[in-house]
């Protein structure tokens, strides 16, 4: 059997518990501390900081502005997942840190998502297992109808990588797609809406797939899920920031939107309770990338990047380049 080495590193350095498959296969390969939390952590930095080239990080944890200031020599930011918003670009960019992310490899997995939010919470699948489940069929009869997805009218919020998967998994639904983004798709056959509440207002579904990075904040506020009105339903399975989750929670209990699917929220994994009682709502625990595979795929892909700082300097997937 061939033997697996694990290689204990001391320019690396680990931010937060991470998701099991990235731990099992980083912890297969190398030995790297942990950034103790609370007072443990002051101590750690005094004795380790100078030599820390890289840091591990992942979308919860991320790595803060402080986080950056307290590692002098800090090089390169290794990120698994394909949101960097918990990660402080800007401290980053000033002092020529690169970071790299794990694109591609879940743009179909989170595609398949939203595909499974939309018929989800239209068809009112989760309410009608539930309805089974508690015996009701037999008791009261028929479930209730539900609404067609074929054929509907959706908005792509972001139609980058994922945005664009979705938009062609809803061709083989004959949707019709309309998108924005901050600036008009070259070449894009989809319709064009100038800003997020001209496109709410013209589509039956709203899809959230933008980054989650602080231009993105709010960006579906109170009046564009005003826009999308009664008949419409909003997924989400980008950032719970980008949504003001205060007035999406408001506005489905008062049933001044029709519905929504939702994967991630403002304060994961804190979710309005408000919302647990409506059946016209579906609630994911950010699964978006959440198969065996894609996980897997994600754990290689962010372990390439940190092999490659270490033995060349650069990074494989970079969304910020090393400055030297
Ligand atoms: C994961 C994600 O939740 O890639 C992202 O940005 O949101 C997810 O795939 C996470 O990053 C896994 O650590």
């Amino acid at each position: 059997m061939a033997t697996v080495t694990v290689k204990k590193i001391h320019e690396a350095l680990r931010i937060g518990p991470f998701e099991r498959t990235f731990e099992a296969e980083l912890a297969a390969r190398y030995e790297i501390p942990r950034l103790p939390n609370g007072a443990q952590r002051a101590e750690f930095l005094t004795r380790h900081a100078a030599d820390i080239r890289v840091i591990l990080t992942s979308g919860g944890p991320g790595a803060d502005a402080d986080t950056i200031a307290a590692l002098p020599n800090l090089q390169a930011i290794v990120n698994n997942g394909a949101g960097v918003d918990n990660i402080d670009l800007d401290a980053a960019q000033r002092r020529g840190i690169g970071v790299s992310n794990t694109p591609d490899v879940l743009t179909d997995t989170v595609a398949d998502t939203a595909i499974g939010l939309i018929l989800m919470t239209l068809r009112r699948f989760g309410a009608a297992d539930r309805y089974v489940r508690a015996g009701r069929w037999a008791g009261e009869g028929p479930f209730p109808y539900a609404r067609d997805v074929t054929g509907l009218r959706v908005g792509i919020l972001g139609l980058g990588r994922i945005g664009s998967a979705i938009a062609a998994r809803l061709l083989g639904f004959n949707c019709a797609i309309a998108y924005h983004n901050r600036h008009r798709v070259d070449g894009s056959a989809y319709r064009y809406a100038a800003s997020p509440v001209e496109l709410a207002a013209s589509v039956d579904v709203l899809v959230v797939a933008t980054t989650g990075d602080s231009q993105a904040r709010n960006l579906v506020d109170r009046a564009v899920l005003e826009a999308l009105g009664t008949d419409g339903y909003l997924v989400n399975i980008a950032r719970g920031s980008v949504v003001d989750q205060d007035a999406l929670v408001e506005l489905l209990v008062g049933g001044g939107l029709g519905g929504a699917g939702l994967d991630v929220f403002a304060d994961e994994p804190h979710v309005p309770e408000e919302l647990f009682g409506l059946d016209n709502v579906v609630l994911l625990p950010h699964v978006g990338s959440a198969t065996a595979r894609t996980r897997r795929a994600m754990a290689l892909l962010a372990i390439r990047n940190l092999d490659s700082y270490l033995r060349t300097g650069e990074l494989v997937t970079p969304v910020l380049a090393i400055r030297r």
